[in-house]
């Protein structure tokens, strides 16, 4: 998992199959590659076996474009729709057991850092609302207060998508499910105060149909995870299965979950916002440059 291994051995290149040497040669490794040149370049996500419109696929296919140094990164995943998808990119994937992601993660980040030094692996933990919110919920939780440096990301399709319909913790006060007949009976839970609270460097809400915003927000989360601290990012991805919203209508469920309740928020820390402007080049967090003195 580096270029020196997204590359062929000498003499190989010819008898390896045409999908891999289009990788190879097309794909994004070692270049750096935008949701907006989409159609340009060999993704590292092409195929998955998840239901047609699903907006979760979009938003996975978009978070691995926006992925600041594919050849250099894991991803991490749990039982749960989203790794249907996760698991078929071009890059490597660890499957933990249901809510273990965030405690799997933490050994792998720390193993890496040991084994590689200052060389940049970074770990991206990308899971449902069932599997972070509810059953591991704990690790998630304990990981940030850890500091662990990683960047966890919720797949939040509100409701256990993968199993027909249950209802989770982050699933609206009110909702009625296939599987929660009566309509849930508490809260949805405030997994972003919870990431600020634990200490999280980066904290954001997103929804998948503006790109560029989704690119923009990972690109951040992961760059401050690689050495400043854990980094959250919570994605409203429905499931439309289970919320019966008709394929052609998921963007515009999605622009109306947006104006009514995921509105798009990010939260920086002070050291996050300095490692940003200085390491990477993001002059918006840089110190503005004293006003210059007017004569009275
Ligand atoms: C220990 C364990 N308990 C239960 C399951 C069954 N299971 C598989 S996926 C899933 C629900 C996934 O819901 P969520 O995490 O919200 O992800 P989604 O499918 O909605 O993307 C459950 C309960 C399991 N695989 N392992
Ligand atoms: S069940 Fe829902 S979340 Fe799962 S793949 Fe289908 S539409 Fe997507």
């Amino acid at each position: 998992m580096s270029l020196d291994y997204v590359k062929f051995t000498p003499g190989f290149g010819k008898f390896m199959p045409k999908e891999y040497r289009d990788m190879v040669e097309h794909g994004p490794f070692g270049k750096k590659t935008s949701v907006s040149q989409v159609g340009t370049f060999k993704e590292i996500l092409e195929e998955h076996p998840m239901c047609a419109g699903c907006a979760m696929t979009l938003f996975i296919r978009l978070a691995i474009i926006a992925f600041p140094n594919p050849e250099d990164t894991i991803t991490v995943g749990t039982a749960g729709c989203g790794r249907l998808a996760i698991s078929q990119a071009a890059i490597p994937f660890v499957y933990g057991n249901y809510g273990d992601q965030n405690g799997v993660a933490s050994g792998l980040s720390r193993g890496l850092r040991l084994r590689f030094g200052d060389k940049p692996k970074d770990v991206v933990v990308m899971a449902g609302d069932g599997g972070m919110a509810d059953i591991g919920f704990a690790q998630t939780l304990h990981s940030w207060f850890r500091k662990e440096k990683f960047t966890t990301i919720m797949l939040d399709n509100e409701v256990y998508g993968n199993t027909g319909g249950q209802e989770s913790g982050m699933t609206n006060k009110g909702q009625v499910l296939k599987m929660a007949p009566l309509g849930k009976k508490f809260e949805k839970m405030d997994m972003l105060g919870m990431a600020k609270v634990a200490g999280c460097a980066y904290v954001a809400t997103v929804v998948p149909n503006n790109p560029r915003r989704v690119e923009s927000v990972i690109k951040k989360a992961v760059l401050i995870a690689r050495e400043v601290g854990p980094t959250y990012i919570q994605a409203y991805t429905s499931c439309n299965i289970e919320y019966a919203i008709p394929t052609d209508k998921v963007m515009e469920d999605a622009k109306d979950v947006e104006n009514d309740r995921y509105a798009f928020s990010e939260y920086l820390t002070d050291e996050a916002k300095q490692h940003l402007g200085e390491l990477y080049g993001y002059k918006e967090y840089l110190p503005k440059p004293a006003a210059a003195l007017t004569k009275g």
